[in-house]
């Protein structure tokens, strides 16, 4: 799967996404992970993004020009020395701001909540786009003709969609074939369920005077998935009620 991410911090993604199994997961060709910075599609000497708000007010507000010049640049694979300042896309472009375009995500807390559910489908998109917003905003326009999607990662505020294109990618390069080696394991983890996970152990079978629950020595398989089963549907009882009313994202 393609990725771009679209930020006016693109170094910031240097350390999270090129390590560990994001890492391996570029270098095994799963993931064709771009990140650009927005900046490069600015024209005035300030390079700058932003401006007052229309109707007053605090705080600044992203420009669409900008983002849109972007936005169609990314998509048909153009130069920003190329499309920065343009007011359209070149006519052969394929792809436009307000008509056909990949998958185009805008991360901002008033988007849809991010599930498990929504994971799995952006996974199987040849192509994603990601817009990293700041917080304080971005002009409508580009929430109408740029996003496809908008997606929260949770009911509080981050100061800009960085960590939250981040958290997107993780949760869906980890779906990718291929990625996580073990093609069992993510399939059995909470929420794929719609349960938590039932607790795990290791050896040392006596810890401090904390023993392994004898069922999970006893070598009787039966009775070890009815344990982890009850003990999945018990801790999800108690912290994660919300989960078992219903489709909270687990599809
Ligand atoms: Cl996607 N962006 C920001 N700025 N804050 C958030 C968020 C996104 N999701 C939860 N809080």
């Amino acid at each position: 799967m393609r990725i771009d991410v679209l930020t006016i911090f693109p170094d910031w993604f240097d350390g999270p996404l090129r390590t560990s199994l994001l890492a391996r997961a570029v270098e095994q060709h799963a993931l064709d992970l771009r990140v650009h910075d927005l900046r490069d599609w600015t024209t005035d000497r300030h390079r700058s993004v932003d401006a007052a708000p229309y109707g007053g007010g605090a705080g600044m507000v992203m420009r669409a020009d900008v983002w849109l010049a972007a936005c169609e640049a990314v998509w048909n694979d153009l130069r920003p020395q190329d499309t920065a300042g343009a007011q359209h896309p070149p006519p052969e472009a394929r792809y436009r701001a307000g008509g056909e375009r990949p998958r185009t995500v805008l991360l901002t807390p008033r988007g849809r909540p991010l599930t498990q559910a929504l994971a799995g489908e952006l996974a199987a998109e040849p192509r994603l786009t990601l817009l990293c917003g700041r917080y304080e905003g971005i002009d409508e326009r580009v929430h109408q003709l740029a996003a496809t999607d908008e997606i929260s990662i949770g009911d509080y505020v981050l100061m800009g969609g960085e960590v939250a294109a981040a958290v997107v990618i993780e949760a869906v390069t980890r779906l990718l074939p291929g990625v996580v080696g073990n093609e069992e394991s993510p399939t059995d983890e909470s929420f794929t369920s719609g349960l938590l996970e039932y607790p795990q152990y290791t050896r040392p079978a006596q810890l401090r005077g904390h023993a392994v629950p004898e069922v999970l020595t006893s070598g009787d398989h039966g009775a070890v998935e009815r344990w982890r089963r009850e003990q999945a549907e018990e801790l999800t009882r108690r912290r994660r009620p919300d989960l078992l009313d219903g489709d909270e994202g687990h599809g």
